[in-house]
């Protein structure tokens, strides 16, 4: 193989390889962040964003499949609350209703379908209620 032609070669290896990249969004990529990392004990509302961690854009309409809040970060996994998905007021702000029977360490964790991406987004989100 000539100098040229190996050089080439290797250019449209690495453009191939690009391209799959590009194309292949993996529902890694996605990534479900609080907004606040405080919240007050009692009936407290949750803003979570969910954004592409490639362009740290919002993404909008994913479907929550799965919610649970439970008080493991303070050793207490049994403890588990009420959770309620609330209507989103801004694309890709997703909001929960939740109570929060106890002063102390919380995680949410969430579970959610993007549009057009096949897999699942799988996060647990941890944060404190204060009194
Ligand atoms: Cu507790």
């Amino acid at each position: 193989m000539s100098k040229t032609s190996f050089s080439r070669a290797l250019t449209a290896s690495l453009l191939g390889l690009a391209l799959t990249t590009a194309a292949k969004a993996d529902t890694k990529d996605y990534e479900f962040q609080l907004v606040k990392d405080e919240a007050k004990q009692g009936e407290a509302i949750l803003d979570v964003r969910l954004v592409d961690k490639r362009t740290s854009k919002p993404v909008p309409n994913a479907v929550i499949f799965a919610k649970r809040i439970d008080m493991a970060p303070d050793s207490m996994e049994e403890m588990t609350s009420k959770i309620e998905q609330l209507p989103s007021l801004e694309p890709g702000l997703y909001r929960f209703k939740a109570k929060l029977t106890m002063a102390g360490g919380w995680r949410l964790s969430l579970g959610a379908k993007v549009q057009g991406e096949t897999g699942t987004v799988e996060n647990k989100l941890v944060f404190k209620a204060t009194k």
